[in-house]
């Protein structure tokens, strides 16, 4: 008998073990040559006691913090693993849960081991007494919705961009950007490599910044938010670019919130921030798709990464386009934005109740414009979340301040479920974002040139 098998019961199901394991489901196949339940039973044993030989020191107790593989179907792959509670790491200083733990066993040496070809984590389960160990979100939108003046339950999109072009601009064309945007929009969001760079100095922009903002909310008489990225490689660097911000903004506490390039700066960066502001937190993701790519079969999924975002308390989490907008997606991406905004959400191969944890909103981002807006809500169901939009706001003909209404007009006209040719009609900048995104109307909207008025649509 292989040492090995003592980490196979088929014979368990999830309700045996998701009160007292952590469950993961697994996509497995084995390098060739390696038989596919003796791959399994190997991926276990290395999952929990971390290696595959027999152990002359092992006793008793550390056998009950066996990893078990519970389920393991050779037709489709499909593997999964229960993970004893005991077997994670909590803080010394205060008990809390950790990510880096979580991954760790989950995610961590077993990606590399030389019997699997394939190896991806699609899905997990917490039970309730682990969940609770993490943080959570504790600010939500509903602190933007609030100062916009609008419903805290449910207060609609939120009309955001991200500035672009990404890089290049000085500080002050980045905040005449932003004033501009803010004229008809709601909320500007540093985009991710945007920090302190020669030609833009944080003790520059922000300032500027901030005035922006203030002219902006002055003139429209509504109120406007700013989520400045303090992503930096250690704390001492994040504390002071957040420093410098509530700095730069001390008339507009409330305007302001926070960006975190959190795959790239890690868990590390995000819980810090999460923990030490009390700020509206955004996880944007950049680099993900190095691990999460659809057409990657090793690591782990975009669901995956977003669910432990909100474990670790991210107040905003960019979840995707689902294939609405430019980067990797498709419709059935939906429950990545549910599992972090319900309270009870359906993954792929597992319910998981949050027991009460504040939600987080979905980030939409990526290749998101005024014609692919109404398609991606009605694949959504609504649109209580962010929009972050790029391009679809500095890529209008008009401008970015014409950029911003076309995409709250875009809301309004899928709100009304009206015909996008009769709401052009008297919806200008909405009309217009037709001529700017030809490529997208012309696929979207065929015959939409000769559907609207000429001097619409004439350059
Ligand atoms: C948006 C942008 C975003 C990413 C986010 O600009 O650059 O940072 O695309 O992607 P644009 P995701 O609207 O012009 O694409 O949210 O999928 O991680």
């Amino acid at each position: 008998m292989d040492h090995a098998d003592r980490f196979i019961d088929l014979s368990l199901a999830d309700a045996d073990l998701a009160a007292s394991h952590v469950l993961a489901a697994y996509i497995l196949k084995p390098a060739d040559g390696y038989d596919f339940l003796k791959t399994v039973t190997h991926f276990a044993a290395e999952s929990g006691c971390g290696t595959q030989v027999p152990l002359a020191n092992e006793d008793a107790f550390s056998r009950t913090l066996d990893v078990i593989a519970y389920q393991a179907e050779a037709s489709n792959g499909l593997v999964k693993l229960a993970f004893p509670l005991a077997l994670f790491d909590f803080n010394m200083s205060d008990g809390k849960a950790s990510i880096t733990s979580f991954l760790n066993l989950l995610a961590g040496n077993t990606q590399g081991m030389a019997e699997i070809a394939d190896l991806k984590l699609h899905d997990f389960h917490l039970p309730e007494s682990y969940l609770k160990a993490f943080d959570g979100p504790q600010i939500t939108i509903a602190k933007h919705w609030t100062h916009l003046g609008r419903d805290e339950a449910a207060g609609g999109m939120i009309v955001g961009a991200i500035l672009k072009p990404k890089l290049g601009l000085r500080p002050k064309a980045l905040a005449d950007a932003a004033y501009k945007f803010w004229l008809g929009g709601d909320l500007v969001e540093n985009d991710q490599p945007q920090g302190n760079q020669s030609f833009a100095p944080l003790a520059d922009t922000l300032p500027l910044m901030a005035d922006a903002l203030k002219r902006a909310q002055d003139e429209t008489g509504a109120a406007k938010i700013f989520s400045v990225n303090i992503t930096a490689d250690d704390p001492t660097e994040m504390d002071m670019r957040t420093e410098a911000a509530l700095e730069a903004f001390k008339a507009t506490p409330n305007s302001l919130a926070f960006h975190i390039d959190a795959y790239i700066a890690g868990p590390m960066a995000l819980t810090y921030a999460c923990r030490t502001l009390p700020y509206f937190i955004s996880a944007h993701r950049a680099g993900h798709a190095a691990v999460t790519s659809q057409r990657s079969n090793r690591g782990y999924s975009a669901f995956v990464l977003t669910k432990i975002n909100r474990l670790m308390g991210a107040s905003g989490i960019h979840t995707g386009t689902m294939g609405f907008g430019r980067m990797e997606g498709n419709e059935a991406d939906r429950p990545i934005a549910c599992m972090i905004a319900q309270n009870v959400a359906q993954g792929p191969y597992f319910e998981q109740n949050w027991h009460g944890m504040k939600r987080s909103a979905a980030i939409v981002s990526g290749g998101i414009n005024a014609l692919r807006l109404p398609s991606f809500l009605q694949n959504l169901g609504h649109s209580n979340f962010i929009l972050a939009a790029g391009g679809g706001a500095f890529g209008h003909i008009d401008g970015p301040t014409a950029g911003a209404l076309s995409l709250r007009q875009a809301e309004a006209c899928w709100l009304a479920r009206a015909d996008p040719f009769d709401f052009a009609a008297d919806h200008p900048e909405f009309a217009r974002a037709f001529l700017s995104f030809e490529q997208d109307a012309d696929i979207i909207h065929p015959g939409w040139r000769t559907a609207l008025p000429h001097d619409i649509t004439n350059q």
